[in-house]
Parts: structure tokens; C-alpha cells; sequence
């Protein structure tokens, strides 16, 4: 393996890990090696009690399972369960959100209020719910009514599938994957991946790409949305970005996990005077609020709140010995920050009823009495603060200015209102395409180094390049988000963000943001009056190891875009099943996988992939 990073901070917290004696998940990494080969390839099931069993990938033991499973459709059933999870996650945080507008609406949750009328009218418009002379607590009382019931629906498929351009909504119907409900396909998917059900690794796959379109153009969308209404639709904002962002003189919190509905009240929270006086009395200067993952992207795209890291420095914050209090909800929290936080003071608080952590303190959360909990959690902190200990902290001074806040509207807004500027810069190739550049890190590869290396050979090719979750705060921290990064651009793209002051690289917010990308692809598909798989785009996920990674990249290609892993998936063993994700589902959606660990070459299929959608577009000899 090569190094461990290629973000100084997170190098030298892993010096002063080492030095105290902490291990890290990189740590733990090396402690799992070698990794097991089967369930690296996907031919292990457990789904039965006549198993387990496994398939032998060099064709000397077994090739097949006791049912008479084969290695594809064992693998095939592992890659629907893990979308399943995936898409499962992404939509319960969607249904959240959904939940606390409802409340909201009914005057029922404490410290909310819909922030983004407009956004609250069009959304009422597109669900054909009446608007005019209600007030917009009742308007949104019916939306998040119409929104629960897409969950566990009874009636037709998903509203937001009209979103996609015809040719994409009559290709799903004619391959009846049409997704009929969130809840629905997610439990189709258990169903069907129970011993003895879906014996078709085709059929199996194709529920997936359903199974994941439930979650981008359902759940995930849901959870963007809802939250604009709510928090108010992300508008270019700057602020910093690294662990230099933790503050010696001040209470530090980390809010860690994915529900904005958390995050938002400790922003409230750590704003209160009275608060404010009880940090000034135990010797800080201030509350310093720093998010870290994708409710780090959540807060950043709205407030410009600094973000302390993506998810391999989750530990490491804690490391810097200055942090008094992590609050997390769910998805990507290691247990292992109980474990880690012992070392120090810190304090970490659990707050979700589907999130509790063993060795962590647990103070629900509900939306009705959410601005109290965030202030109490505030507080804990307060009182945590002069429990530091002074020789165990050091800050790293890696500390990056980021702008982020590239919702749909804010792009619109920076074009002048109007999508024709983008089209024509894409129309004349100084801009020769867009890529997505998304996911998570995985100590399997160095930190941020597949990120960082992808977007800088891309921009300098003149693809744009637009970003969410994890993969956004690498390009945060490593300068790339600021308009001055036009520099390391191609000729082309430079003059565009030059014109319109942008960075190179657009952040659109965390994971389940990336259904804000579908509706620009949308957007631009339409304006083409032509399918998303004709359109010069690519999604890559180069540092992925979440199961809501897995979700996304179905539901991406299934909705029409090429896109490269950097991370191989445990897929390998079925080879029928590689051959469909990687060759036949091009005949099938437009759209296929590909995996490449390293970026370079990455960025060259993404380059010949672009370069040959141009061609077909006629937008090049
Ligand atoms: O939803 S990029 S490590 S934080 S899964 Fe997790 Fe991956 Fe980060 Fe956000 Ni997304
Ligand atoms: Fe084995 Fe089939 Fe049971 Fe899986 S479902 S454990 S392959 S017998």
C-alpha cells in the first residue's frame, strides 16, 4: 500500500496517533489483511441455514451453493442486498426530513420554520397540490402528506420520475423498472434476495437499478428538497475547511452523521447569548460549530459553517485532543470514536434512536423539542471544556477556504438565469463535458489522493466538475473549491469560470444531493432534447465504501451515466454478472460501470467516454 494520505493533517494526526498509542482505522485496515477472498469477490451466502456456502472462483471446489445458487447469482443477490441498504438509508434520512416538515406545518416542531417559500410552491406545483391564497404551513402540511405516501406508495410510480427527460422515463417503463414506491422496492429487494426467489442474476440486477432509483430520484431527492424548504436552498457561500479549523481558545463541537434536522439546531444553538456568556465563563472565547462528513456538506452548503474532514478524519478530529463534544446521528459513524474518545475528554453524543453507539452518551432527539435538546447538547459541551487536556491537544494548521453552495438554483443564477450559457460553453467545447466526482474515502486507497488527482486531470481537460458528499471536502481542503483554482484548469473552462466566478469544481452538497445533479443532467438533456446517455457526462466514485455508494452508482447509471469505481466492488467472483455491469447494460440503460483504481487512467475513460458522446452529439468531427 502507498501512503496513508495525501492531506497533511490527517498525516500528522496519524504521527501523534502513533505516538499515544491510538489505532485508526488505517490501523485496523492493516490488522484485516489479507482480506478474505471470497467475500472480496462476492461469492460467499449466507442466506440460508443450509449454508453457508461458497463458490470456488479457481473452478477446483464447488460451483455452487448448496441450493444450487451459482457464483452469479450469489453475487448478485450480495450487490441487490447492499443497494437495498443503501437506498434504505439515503430514504429513511429522506423520510425524516419529510417528517420534521410535516411537524412543522402542524406548528408541532420546535425551533423550524420553512425558510424557502418559493421552493415550498414549485415543489406544491409539481404534486398538483393547491397553493394559491394558502398560507404555506398548510400547503406544506399536503406536500409532505403527498411525500409520505410516495414512500409506501398504493397508487402509480414515483412524482419525481417525471423529472427525467421522456426518452429515460419510457426506457424504465419499457424495462419495468419504473420504482413504485421507496419502502416498496427496498422490501422487494429482501424479498426476492430470500433463498429461493429471483434464481436470475439479470432479473435480480435489473430490481437493483430499481431498487436505487427509488433511493436518487425518490428518497435521496426527497431528503434535498425537503431540507431547501426547511434550511433554505444553498446559495454560493465560503468558509474553511481541515482539521486547522478546530479552535484552541474555543468550545469545539463536531456535528457528525447526515441529518440536517440535528445540525441546523446546534447552529441555533451555539448562536444564544445566554450560551454564549456560559462558554465566555469557563475560559473560551466562543462556540465554534464544525460539521464533518455530510452534515459537514449540509452546513457548509447553507451557512458556510467549517468543515473539519470527511470520513477518514472522523478519528482523527478527536485525536487533536481540542474537541469537547462530537454529536452524531447516523450512517458513517465508526464505533470506534467511543473507543478513541477515551483517550481524551471528548464527549460523544448519540442522538437518533436508530444510532446509539455503546461507550457514547445518548441524548434523544425529536423535532418536538429539538432547539432545548441542541441547547442542552450545547451545553455538555460548555461544561466539557475545562476538562481538556492541554498537552494532549494539537491542532494541525491546515486550514483551506472552500466556496460551496452549488444547488440547481445558485448555478442558474450564476449562468444569469438561464441554462443557454452552460449549453453553448458544452456546444463549442469550452467546456467539454461535466463529471461527478462523488463518494466516501477508504483506507483500501491513500486518502483524498483518487479525488484530487481524477478532478485536477479533468478540469485541466475542460470537463467541470461537480461533486457531493466526502469527495467535495477532499477538493475543500485541497483549495480546489475556490474560483482562483480556475488556474489549474484547461483553457476553455478557465475563461467560463473566469466570466462567472466559479471554481472549476462545483460542490452540490452531500450524498443525497447528488439527485440535484440528475435534475441538472435532466435539465440539460431536455434542453438538448436528447436522453441523459447521450449527454457528455460521467460519474466516478474513486475512494467509495459505503453501501449508499453502491445505491448511488445503480441508480446513476441506471438513470443513463457512465460511471467509473476506484474501489473494486465484491463482484469479481460472478462473471456474468461483471460482464452485464460492465458491457451489456450499455444495450440495456445507455450506461455502464467501470472499474480503474487509478485516477489517471480513470480520467482517460472518462476523457475517451466524453469525447465519443461529443462525436455522437455531432459536437465534434
Ligand atoms: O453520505 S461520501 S463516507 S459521509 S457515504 Fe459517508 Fe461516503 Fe462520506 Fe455521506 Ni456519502
Ligand atoms: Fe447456500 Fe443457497 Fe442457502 Fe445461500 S441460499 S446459504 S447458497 S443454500
Amino acid at each position: 500500500m502507498g501512503e496513508k494520505s495525501v492531506d497533511q493533517a490527517s498525516l500528522k494526526m496519524l504521527k501523534k496517533a502513533a505516538r499515544e498509542g491510538i489505532s485508526t482505522a488505517w490501523d485496523r485496515f492493516e490488522r484485516q489483511q489479507p482480506q478474505c477472498g471470497f467475500g472480496l469477490s462476492g461469492i460467499c451466502c449466507r442466506n440460508c441455514n443450509m449454508g453457508p456456502c461458497r463458490i470456488d472462483p479457481f473452478g477446483e471446489g464447488p460451483n455452487e451453493g448448496i441450493c444450487g445458487a451459482t457464483a452469479d447469482i450469489i453475487a448478485a443477490r450480495n450487490l441487490l442486498r447492499m443497494i437495498a441498504a443503501g437506498a434504505a438509508a439515503h430514504s429513511d434520512h429522506g423520510r425524516d426530513v419529510v417528517t420534521t416538515l410535516y411537524e412543522t406545518a402542524l406548528g408541532e416542531a420546535q425551533g423550524y420554520q420553512i425558510k424557502d417559500e418559493e421552493k415550498l410552491r414549485a415543489l406544491a406545483a409539481e404534486f398538483n397540490i393547491p397553493a394559491e391564497g394558502r398560507s404555506k404551513e398548510e400547503i406544506a402540511c399536503d406536500l409532505a402528506r403527498e411525500a409520505m405516501e410516495e414512500f409506501g406508495m398504493i397508487k402509480g410510480t414515483l412524482q419525481f420520475l417525471n423529472r427525467a427527460p421522456e426518452k429515460r422515463r419510457e426506457l424504465w417503463k419499457k424495462l419495468d423498472i419504473s420504482p413504485r414506491g421507496i419502502d416498496r422496492e427496498v422490501v422487494e429487494s429482501m424479498h426476492r434476495t430470500h433463498m429461493g426467489v429471483d434464481n436470475d442474476y439479470v432479473s435480480l440486477t435489473l430490481h437493483g437499478v430499481r431498487t436505487a432509483l427509488s433511493d436518487g430520484w425518490g428518497g435521496s431527492m426527497f431528503a434535498t428538497e425537503f431540507s431547501d424548504i426547511l434550511f433554505g436552498t444553498p446559495q454560493p457561500v465560503r468558509g474553511k475547511s481541515n482539521l486547522g479549523v478546530l479552535k484552541a481558545d474555543q468550545i469545539n463541537i463536531v456535528v457528525h452523521g447526515h441529518e440536517p434536522t440535528l445540525s441546523e439546531m446546534i447552529v441555533l444553538a451555539a448562536r444564544d447569548e445566554e450560551l454564549l456568556e456560559m462558554a465566555r465563563q469557563k475560559g473560551a472565547v466562543g462556540i465554534n460549530v464544525c460539521g464533518m462528513c455530510c452534515t459537514g456538506n449540509e452546513l457548509l452548503m447553507r451557512h458556510g459553517v467549517p468543515v473539519a474532514g470527511n470520513f477518514l478524519q472522523q478519528e482523527l478530529a478527536l485525536i487533536t485532543g481540542a474537541v469537547d463534544a462530537m454529536v452524531v446521528d447516523v450512517q458513517c459513524v465508526m464505533p470506534a470514536l467511543a473507543q478513541v474518545a477515551k483517550c481524551y475528554h471528548t464527549k460523544i453524543i448519540t442522538t437518533s434512536p436508530k444510532g446509539r453507539m455503546s461507550g457514547a452518551e445518548h441524548v434523544p432527539f425529536g423535532e418536538h423539542t429539538a432547539l432545548d435538546t441542541a441547547r442542552k447538547i450545547v451545553m455538555m459541551a460548555i461544561e466539557n471544556y475545562p476538562h481538556r487536556n492541554q498537552k494532549l491537544v494539537e491542532i494541525p494548521d491546515e486550514c483551506m477556504e472552500y466556496m460551496a453552495g452549488f444547488s440547481v438554483e445558485a448555478i442558474l443564477k450564476a449562468l444569469g438565469g438561464s441554462l443557454n450559457p452552460l449549453l453553448d460553453a458544452i456546444k463549442s467545447g469550452q467546456i467539454r463535458g461535466i463529471a461527478a466526482i462523488v463518494g466516501c474515502n477508504n483506507p483500501k486507497t491513500t486518502q483524498d489522493e483518487g479525488h484530487l488527482v481524477l478532478t485536477r486531470e479533468l478540469i485541466r481537460n475542460n470537463v467541470l466538475v461537480v461533486q457531493t458528499g466526502c469527495a467535495g471536502i477532499a477538493c475543500a481542503k485541497a483549495g480546489l473549491l475556490l474560483p482562483e483554482a480556475a488556474a489549474e484548469a484547461g483553457e476553455g473552462l478557465r475563461a467560463v469560470c473566469q466570466a462567472l466566478g466559479v471554481p472549476p469544481v462545483l460542490h452540490m452538497g452531500s450524498c443525497v444531493d447528488i439527485s440535484r445533479i440528475l435534475v441538472v443532467a435532466s435539465a440539460v438533456a431536455n434542453a438538448l432534447g436528447v436522453d441523459i446517455s447521450d449527454l457528455p457526462v460521467a460519474g466516478a466514485a474513486p475512494e467509495w465504501m459505503s453501501e449508499k455508494a453502491v445505491s448511488i452508482g445503480a441508480y446513476v447509471v441506471g438513470s443513463g451515466v457512465f460511471t467509473v469505481l476506484g474501489t473494486v466492488p465484491p463482484i469479481l467472483g460472478g462473471k456474468g454478472l461483471v460482464d452485464l455491469l460492465t458491457e451489456g447494460a450499455d444495450g440495456v440503460l445507455g450506461a455502464v460501470f467501470a472499474v480503474e483504481p487509478d485516477p489517471r487512467k480513470a480520467a482517460s475513460l472518462i476523457l475517451d467516454h466524453i469525447s465519443a458522446k461529443r462525436k455522437a452529439l455531432g459536437l465534434e468531427p
